[in-house]
């Protein structure tokens, strides 16, 4: 009977165990212990790191962190996060796993859950990238929560099961906040609140192997032999994309595909008055020095954009009340700054960008260079970069100009003139920002690259991209290569085309999806860095023997939908 009753409580402790191990049977998913450690989490985003610990600070304003340079989370099945933060518990401070990024804002189309602290509990917030707010949150009160905090989300099933401290806290149907199949890492942070990260695995139960953590950050770039430039450079053509001195940085893949496949590169912020120069008197070159240094250590030749512009000017030019006298003067220290510190290391400068009005009939633009400066600024910009550095090409550039139109007409008058009163002036940019159907005409567009040769000025092709639907299929990659490569070919067929820059280089990192809505896949390496047929396209027109001449352009066109 004795005997019966021990091994009775044996029993019992069997099956406690055995439920005990069965709640902790999830475990680390492998190398996600390694996840804080990733140098992307610090890398150009402002966080740092305290005693071992990743510090993701919020200023005067909310913080929406997401590592887009770091490893990803896989989220096939059930899995968990596990992290063990500490934060003023008032105020919101949580990890974020953002299944899509936002567009124009941080929420705009995004998808991200927050799990987190505030005012004292545990709080889960959803965001499914229709508003800044949460269109799902839900609070767990628990205990006691103080100083470091062990919180783990765990998707099981159709639930999301919350643990604070070792323990379940509460579930909630889990959304579907993952729908691309992985998240980002990242946080949110209420303004004047930091959250500190302590550590940060993600757990599977023993039967999903299929949850990892992809620390190739989703890139799956193969080179292609040999590379684009090779094939450009036999062809005495520069052709390359315009850069952020951030991935440069912080995204390896980028770094290696900018400087293994183009001989060229424009800044596509980096020069803009707003980041170079943002306080009277203070200029940061921290973002066009990592261009500039990058483009000779993988000699390439460099586009340097813009120096005036009435666009991405910061509020102490927008709201300045000068004299004329002073706005020449703020003009002129402006150009002259920057153009002397790369004297000799910038080959060409987009000087002057979008002057002529919207309209195209309308002559120069209405902006504060032209009110302040006078109607005279393009010369003297010209006049001044041309005194800082008489061996750089200097070049107008503007949109809406590439073919035969009113606004084309405009362009050829403003620099005829120009050239004919003297003013160093030595090529015009195209920028071609397109869509198949929006295209020009490639018989205009070789004439007005003629048009402009016959003046003795180069063409730069600046700003390409060619957008398409965010639903793309395959036949519009096929339009749109198709595009690539009669662009090109045009280009190749004039002597003075000289360069053939795209805006970008990789779909991962477009202007496009954040200002034109419903649009997406603009360029020639998509968002994993895979080569996308627009990229053979280009391989193909510079592989071709010789040059189209303006009898093979008109008789069809390639650019209708
Ligand atoms: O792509 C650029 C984007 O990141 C900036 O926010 C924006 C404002 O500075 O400028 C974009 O680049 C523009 C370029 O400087 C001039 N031509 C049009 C480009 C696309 O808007």
């Amino acid at each position: 009977m004795r005997k019966l009753k021990v091994s009775g409580y044996l029993l019992w402790i069997v099956v406690l165990l055995l439920t005990a191990c069965a709640a902790d049977s999830w475990s680390p998913v492998a190398g996600s212990t390694e996840l804080l450690k990733d140098a992307s989490w610090t890398c150009g985003s402002g966080n740092t790191t305290k005693d071992g610990a990743l510090v993701i600070a919020a200023g005067n304003e909310f913080r929406a962190y997401v590592n887009i340079y770091g490893p990803r989370l896989i989220t096939q099945g059930d899995f968990g996060v596990a992290v063990t933060l500490s934060a003023a518990q008032e105020n919101l401070a949580a990890f974020s796993l953002v299944g899509r990024l936002g567009t124009s804002a941080w929420w705009d189309q995004g998808r991200k859950l927050d799990v987190g602290l505030e005012e004292g509990q545990i709080i889960v917030n959803y965001y499914n990238g229709a508003s800044f707010m949460p269109n799902v949150t839900q609070t767990f009160a628990v205990d006691g929560l103080s100083g470091k905090v062990k919180l783990e989300l765990r998707r099981v099933g159709a639930e999301f099961v919350v643990f604070a401290n070792g323990k379940e806290i509460g579930r909630m149907a889990a959304v579907d906040a993952f729908p691309d199949g992985f998240a980002y890492f990242g946080a949110s942070v209420r303004p004047n609140n930091a959250l500190t990260l302590y550590d940060l695995t993600v757990t599977a139960p023993p039967e999903n192997t299929a949850v990892a953590v992809d620390f190739s950050g989703g890139a799956a770039y193969t080179p292609t032999e040999p590379p684009l430039r090779t094939l450009a450079d036999a062809r005495h053509l520069l052709v390359g994309g315009a850069v952020e001195p951030q991935h440069i940085l912080c995204d390896k893949t980028y770094a290696e595909v900018l400087g293994r496949e183009f001989n060229i590169l424009v800044t596509e912020n980096a020069f803009k008055f707003w980041p170079i120069h943002p306080e009277p008197g203070r200029y940061d070159f921290t973002g066009s020095d990592t261009v500039v240094e990058y483009a000779e250590a993988h000699d390439m030749r460099i586009r340097g954009h813009t120096l005036v512009w009435h666009q991405s000017t910061p509020d102490w030019i927008n709201n300045a009340t000068f004299t004329q006298e002073q706005w020449n003067e703020v003009l002129q220290e402006h150009i002259t700054t920057i153009v002397s510190r790369y004297k000799g290391r910038v080959d060409y400068w987009d000087v002057v960008n979008e002057a002529i009005s919207e309209s195209g009939s309308g002559g120069l633009r209405k902006t504060v260079w032209s009110t302040g400066v006078g109607a005279d600024y393009v010369d003297k910009a010209f006049t001044w970069a041309h005194a800082a550095d008489p061996e750089a090409l200097l070049f107008y550039n503007d949109y809406g100009a590439e073919g035969l139109n009113p606004k084309s007409d405009q362009v050829y008058a403003l620099v005829k003139d120009m050239v004919a009163r003297g003013v160093p002036i030595h090529g015009v940019g195209l920028q071609m920002h397109v869509a198949p159907g929006t295209a020009p005409k490639p018989e205009d567009l070789l004439a007005n690259i003629q048009r402009l040769g016959a003046l003795g000025l180069q063409v730069h092709i600046t700003e390409l991209d060619v957008r398409l639907p965010s639903n793309v299929t395959e036949s519009m990659l096929t339009l749109q290569a198709n595009l690539y490569q009669e662009l090109l070919e045009v280009c190749l067929s004039a002597d003075n085309c000289t360069a053939f820059v795209m805006w970008g280089f990789t779909d991962r990192y477009s202007w496009i999806p954040g200002s034109a809505s419903g649009y997406d896949h603009a360029l020639i390496f998509d968002k994993a860095y895979r080569p996308k047929p627009a990229y053979f396209a280009l391989r193909k027109a510079l592989e071709m023997k010789q040059s189209l001449g303006p009898e093979d352009f008109g008789a069809s066109c390639n650019c209708a939908p």
